[in-house]
């Protein structure tokens, strides 16, 4: 059994290179799962965990948030989904010994990948002011460091409280009710970075931040267009849904300024035929089209499809747009307004091709726009989205079957996390119900996004910072910025399953809070807890880890908070589920969230005792049906929430959309809207750098060193460029540059950020455009430079130069 950790970085110069795949998945994949399954786990329990991924009484892949097809496989493999798990269910662990024999210094000089490897946290660790190592200390202890630096803000604004997207619905919900108790919607998450864009421009044009498909639909439908999106490497079980949608006669267009192997073809293990017979095709179009190009590309198919409207007419579904839109007229004079010449500037794809596309939309009897972060990490990205609405809109594409949006989403619960409350601009109807529920009164004003944290923290505002899962060093845009950002507050508290950058990068003092995953056992009460999460499609389903836990000593997320609740708001007995009196006052307004003396507990006794959330805390953590009743009675769509998880049942929460064509935007219609064309200009001699995931790793996990279907192995610091683009810029293929980006501020001044190293790997990208992996490039992305709107970092639109080293 090799359980070993590695002993060293990675070694850039091993770094070899193969010829990209054209397919996904296949037999090679399993191969490859199998083997980091039984480096970090062995065979026994690769095996036994392994096979309960995603069953029905199993725990729910912490992989990615594509749901799980009805009639599931006996093991429902993904290799990727493999790796994540084998990641969390590792036999390696991080305890007190391993911080005695690594100082602070030590760990910071490691990559993410030595850093991940190195196994499952055990003890909560705290680092004192000015030590070189963290030291164990007691879960009661933490949890006073804790909740006492909190009590001595100045301000409950100067807290920060993030959240990562695997944490479940129940931890969330508790979580989102501490920071408020605590007086700041200060709630920072992974989503600000991912599909912010997806959730504005959704909201604004019909009326719900999330996707209007099911799995039936994708499986139903005519013509899915893919953009943006590497579902062979992020969302591999979503292949198998492309699948069966070409069985059925479908159609795939795959948008992607690379030709990525799982959009092209893809081996399904789980069928004799996908092993045997080379797979099946999955892109019947692949539009290769320039970074960035994509609204250009849905701009050029709505004008064709208005511009056949107006020559033959029944293109358009007129009884739609008269009954259920707005705004109709204005984006029709704007399409029309629109130069094909600059369609074709923008996309790089030739008028032909771009009127073959709207072709193949025109014929369509249904059509799903399917997406990711090629499409949600850009300047322009709320635009880009919209105009994928009006093209959906024009044929009536909401709200039937085959046909709809679907965002894909990252993390296996970041959708569930903002449903039950994860959000720093919370709607007034959920504050509301939720100070009902629990007789207080939550802030009103709304709080820090990931970038508006981080300027905060960078500025001196903020005094407490805590992460719920994740790691916001690495997957935060800056890094230099955040560093320096980090270390300015007092105090920054981890929740965490693996160890990190985050924690390697602390503030003043910082404290580790291990807790258990998806995998482990959770026994709280007597009994076994089991969780829910909510997938890409909106479909609610419980998960229960069933391995044994890294160590006896880690407590849940859920319980985690739980306690840190008791000691700031007061275990309140009387509040039991059923017996609530309301003491908060509604009529009070605002409350006052003043100067808080630091308190043994509770600490907030001195403040406004009544202006804290009440509940009976240890009951909730040690029995989470019950923090399942508090969400039903505050979120609607969780109606008997607990009888429609049982046996393994999942459940769809409501979607106006997609249910009864219902859309709760400000004039009750789904919105057209008219947006001026927007696309990125790259100045001569400069490259426009998309930050993306190589197939090994999982956001800032890094699996291993390889990403096969691209065909780079053993190393991570490449740059993918064009051929034409190297010879151009006067470099070679293989040559070892350093990446220069450059950003206009808006005063016209240019700022420069340096990542150094980078080899450079002839690749088959549009001329202007190159690749890089995160989150390595992450020191290249500016700050300041976020998307219109949603404020979403432009990791896919990073103006770059190469420079020779000397
Ligand atoms: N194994 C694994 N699974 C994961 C993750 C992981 O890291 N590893 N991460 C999870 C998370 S949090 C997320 S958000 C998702 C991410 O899933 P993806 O969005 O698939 O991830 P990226 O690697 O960022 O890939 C972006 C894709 O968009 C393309 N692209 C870049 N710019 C443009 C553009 O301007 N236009 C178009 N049309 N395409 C463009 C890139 O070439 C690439 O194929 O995956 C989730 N699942
Ligand atoms: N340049 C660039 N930057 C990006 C992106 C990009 O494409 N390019 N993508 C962005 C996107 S889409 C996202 S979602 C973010 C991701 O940002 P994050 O979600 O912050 O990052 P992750 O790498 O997923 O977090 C990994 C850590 O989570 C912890 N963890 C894992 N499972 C659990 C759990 O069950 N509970 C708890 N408490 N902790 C757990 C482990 O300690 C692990 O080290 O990065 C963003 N940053
Ligand atoms: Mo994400």
């Amino acid at each position: 059994m090799a359980t070993k950790p590695p002993k060293h970085d990675i070694d850039e110069t091993r770094l070899h290179l193969s010829r990209p795949k054209k397919v996904a998945v296949g037999v090679p994949a399993v191969l490859h799962a199998l083997q980091i399954a039984n480096d970090q786990m062995g065979v026994t329990r690769s095996v036994q965990t392994l096979m309960r991924v995603n069953q029905k009484d199993g725990f729910d892949c912490p992989g990615c948030a594509w749901p799980e097809e009805d009639k599931r496989h006996l093991a429902e493999f993904c290799e990727n989904g493999a790796k994540a798990v084998a990641e969390e269910a590792t036999v390696r662990r991080v305890g007190p010994e391993f911080f005695a024999a690594h100082s602070v210094d030590d760990l910071r000089a490691h990559d993410d990948w030595w850093l991940g490897q190195q196994g499952r946290l055990t003890h909560p660790m705290i680092l004192d002011e000015g030590a070189t190592h963290y030291r164990p200390i007691s879960w009661d202890d933490a949890l006073k460091v804790v909740a006492d630096e909190l009590g001595a803000v100045d301000h409950p604004d100067e807290a920060v409280f993030y959240t990562s997207g695997r944490t479940s619905n129940e931890a969330a919900f508790l979580y989102q009710l501490l920071v408020r108790g605590v007086g700041t919607n200060n709630l920072p998450d992974c989503s600000n970075m991912c599909h912010e864009s997806s959730g504005s421009a959704l909201t604004e044009t019909i009326g719900i931040g999330k996707g209007t498909v099911s799995i039936e639909d994708i499986h139903e439908a005519d013509l899915l267009i893919v953009a943006g999106q590497n579902p062979g490497t992020n969302h591999p079980r979503m292949l198998s849904a492309l699948e069966k949608a070409k069985q059925r006669g479908g159609r795939v267009i795959a948008v992607n300024p690379l030709p990525e192997a799982g959009l092209m073809r893809f081996e399904n293990p789980q069928t004799a035929r996908g092993v045997a017979f080379g797979g099946t095709k999955i892109a019947d179009r692949f539009v290769q089209i320039r970074a960035g190009g994509d609204q250009a590309l849905f701009q050029a198919i709505g004008k064709y499809l208005l511009e056949a409207e107006e020559r033959d007419g029944g293109v358009i579904d007129r009884a739609f747009i008269a009954e259920h839109t707005s705004g109709f007229d204005a984006y029709r004079r704007e399409m029309a307004d629109a130069d094909w010449s600059e369609l074709v500037t923008a996309t790089g794809i030739p008028e032909t091709i771009l009127r073959e596309i709207g072709e193949e939309v025109r014929v369509s009897k249904s059509t799903i726009v399917c997406w990711a972060m090629g499409l949600t990490q850009h300047k322009h990205s709320v635009p880009t989205l919209r105009d994928v609405v009006n093209v959906l809109l024009l044929q009536g594409n909401i709200g039937r079957a085959g046909a709809g949006v679907c965002p894909v989403r990252g993390h296996s619960n970041v959708q569930g996390d903002r449903t039950v409350g994860i959000y720093e601009k919370p709607a007034e109807e959920f504050l509301e119900a939720l100070d009902r529920e629990f007789s207080f009164t939550s802030p009103r004003a709304h709080g820090f996004d990931t970038v508006e944290a981080i300027r905060a923290m960078r500025d001196g505002r903020v005094r407490f910072f805590m992460g719920m899962g994740g790691n916001f060093v690495s997957a935060t845009p800056d890094t230099a910025v955040v560093e320096a950002a980090m270390a300015r507050v007092d105090l920054t508290v981890h929740v965490s399953t693996k160890l990190n950058r985050s924690h390697a990068v602390t503030g003043r003092r910082a404290v580790i809070l291990p807790t258990l995953g998806r995998t482990d056992r959770d026994r709280r009460g007597g009994a076994e807890q089991r969780v829910t999460v909510e997938d890409s499609m909106g479909a609610v389903h419980a998960s229960r880890g069933r391995l044994a836990p890294p160590s006896e000593d880690l407590l849940s997320e859920v319980a985690i908070v739980a306690r840190l609740c008791g000691r700031l708001f007061g275990d309140d007995h009387s509040q039991a589920m059923g017996t609530r009196s309301h003491r908060g006052d509604p009529e009070r307004g605002l409350p006052e969230h003043g100067a808080i003396e630091p308190h043994d507990e509770p600490v907030h006794a001195s403040r406004d005792r009544a202006n804290v959330p009440h509940a009976d805390w240890h009951a909730l953590e040690t029995d989470y049906a019950l923090i399942r009743t508090h969400i039903e009675r505050v979120i609607p769509g969780f109606e008997d929430f607990e009888n429609r998880i049982q046996k393994g049942r999942t459940f769809f929460l409501p979607n106006g959309p997609r249910d009864e064509r219902r859309f709760a935007t400000v004039d009750g219609k789904a919105r057209f809207t008219a947006n001026p064309l927007e696309y990125p200009t790259i100045p001569e001699g400069r490259l426009l750098l998309q930050t993306l995931r190589s197939h090994d790793q999982y956001n800032t996990t890094i699996y291993g060193k390889d990403d096969r279907y691209r065909g780079i192995h053993d190393g991570r610091r490449v740059v993918l460029v064009n051929v034409e683009d190297i010879r151009r810029l006067g470099f070679a293929a293989d040559e070892i540059v350093d990446l220069v980006s450059e950003w206009t501020r808006p005063d016209g001044s240019v700022e420069e950020r340096r990542a150094e190293q980078f080899r450079i790997v002839a690749y088959s990208t549009p001329v202007g455009n190159a690749a890089a992996y995160y989150p390595e490039t992450n020191v290249l992305v500016p700050l300041d430079s976020v998307a219109d709107v949603s404020g979403t970092p432009t990791s896919k639109g990073v103006i770059v130069r190469l420079e020779h080293r000397r």
